[in-house]
């Protein structure tokens, strides 16, 4: 090898070196999320137990002041029997929290999906009267609650109990047994158990004009009827085309001028346009190569900056916004043969374009 040749090797390495270096010391930079938004409203994140043991813990610690259990707290995983619970996974997401000094929100108390299959039933596997069933939702929540009270400082009391048709209430089988009693009670049974602990009704497509209505007009009767509830969680499983500026600022008025809290409680943003994060549905099949074009990476950012934009905007409404999912690592969005990449970190963990963006103000 020639000396020159040696000395060109010799520079590229430390080339390489120091951009290596570069690269660690700008992530070593990086505030995170949460502190960066300090001064405006808490930045969350929903995790899974496993991911709390791995690769993703630093990252989570790093960028968020807050975690929400993204299933372990539902009824069917967290209450399988009825006298039997399992607490192991919630357990360990709240001493992670509570290590590190995050918030931890509760989800959910009363939900139409991921029940368990005691619930609504007796032994011979005819429905429970009304009664049967307040009773099993009051020991539910007071059980639940209770475990973690002080530790949980809000929870998702009752999640989508609003219809997507033009029904108002979805036809559950909650609202089958209980009509629509059962909204209310929840929220009477948790504040028992917690009365510090803050109160959510919590719905997605809450930028629909219809749907927000009725979410409007279930949240008022509560009101009235001094139900305790001191917040509205709107999910935000948005996409690169949904919501508009307009329909978001909307949302954001009408819901905190109920003088309930706001927060975006399941935040990402679908590469592939439509409402609910634009998801196939039921025997229709992906177009195209599921890649990460720059044309999504583009929309996608600009969809961010603008979100992120209005929740500054609307700081003194907003108290929380929470991503639903870490990283493009994992999504509850992938499916059906197609990949999403919906979150602010890629599969790498690595903040992509739109990440910057968000923290660009
Ligand atoms: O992300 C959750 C996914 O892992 C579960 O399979 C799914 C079951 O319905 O629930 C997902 O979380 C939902 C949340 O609890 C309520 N709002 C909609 C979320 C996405 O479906």
């Amino acid at each position: 090898m020639s000396c020159s040749t040696k000395l060109l090797i010799s520079c590229l390495l430390a080339l390489s070196a120091s951009l290596a270096l570069g690269s660690k010391a700008m992530a070593q930079d990086r505030k995170g999320l949460n502190n960066v938004y300090k001064k405006y409203f808490t930045i969350g994140v929903a995790v899974t137990p496993r991911e709390l043991k791995s690769e993703e813990a630093g990252l989570i610690t790093k960028e968020f002041g807050s975690v929400t259990p993204e299933n372990a707290m539902k009824m069917g995983p967290i209450h399988p029997q009825q006298d039997r619970f399992y607490w192991t996974d919630a357990d360990s997401i709240v001493a992670f929290a509570q290590r590190n000094k995050m918030k931890v929100r509760g989800h959910t108390l009363c939900w139409h999906a991921q029940t368990p299959r005691w619930l609504f039933v007796d032994s011979a596997g005819k429905d429970v009267s009304k009664e049967v069933l307040l009773k099993r939702l009051h020991d539910h929540i007071n059980e639940v609650v209770t475990r973690y009270k002080g530790k949980i400082y809000a929870w998702d009391v009752v999640n989508e109990a609003i219809a997507d048709d033009s029904t108002y209430l979805r036809r559950s089988k909650w609202y089958q047994i209980c009509g629509e009693d059962f909204i209310a009670k929840a929220f009477e049974y948790a504040h028992e158990a917690d009365p510090k602990a803050i109160l959510f009704y919590n719905d997605y497509n809450t930028e629909i004009p219809a749907k927000r209505e009725k979410i409007l007009k279930l949240l008022k009767s509560l009101i009235a009827k001094k139900v305790p509830i001191n917040g509205v969680g709107l999910q935000a499983h948005w996409s690169v085309s949904t919501p508009s500026r307009e329909e978001l600022e909307r949302s954001i008025k009408e819901f905190s001028a109920l003088g309930l809290q706001v927060q975006f409680t399941e935040l990402d943003i679908s590469v592939y346009a439509g409402r609910q994060g634009g998801q196939l549905v039921q025997g229709q099949q992906p177009t195209g190569s599921s890649a990460f074009t720059p044309e999504m990476e583009q929309q996608q950012l600009e969809k961010y900056k603008m979100v992120f934009d209005v929740f500054r905007q609307y700081r003194k409404k907003i108290t929380g916004v929470t991503f639903w999912n870490v990283s493009d690592r994992y999504t509850w969005l992938n499916g059906r043969g197609r990949k999403n990449y919906p979150l602010l970190f890629d599969a790498e963990l690595q903040p992509k374009k739109a990440y910057w963006e968000v923290v660009k103000f």
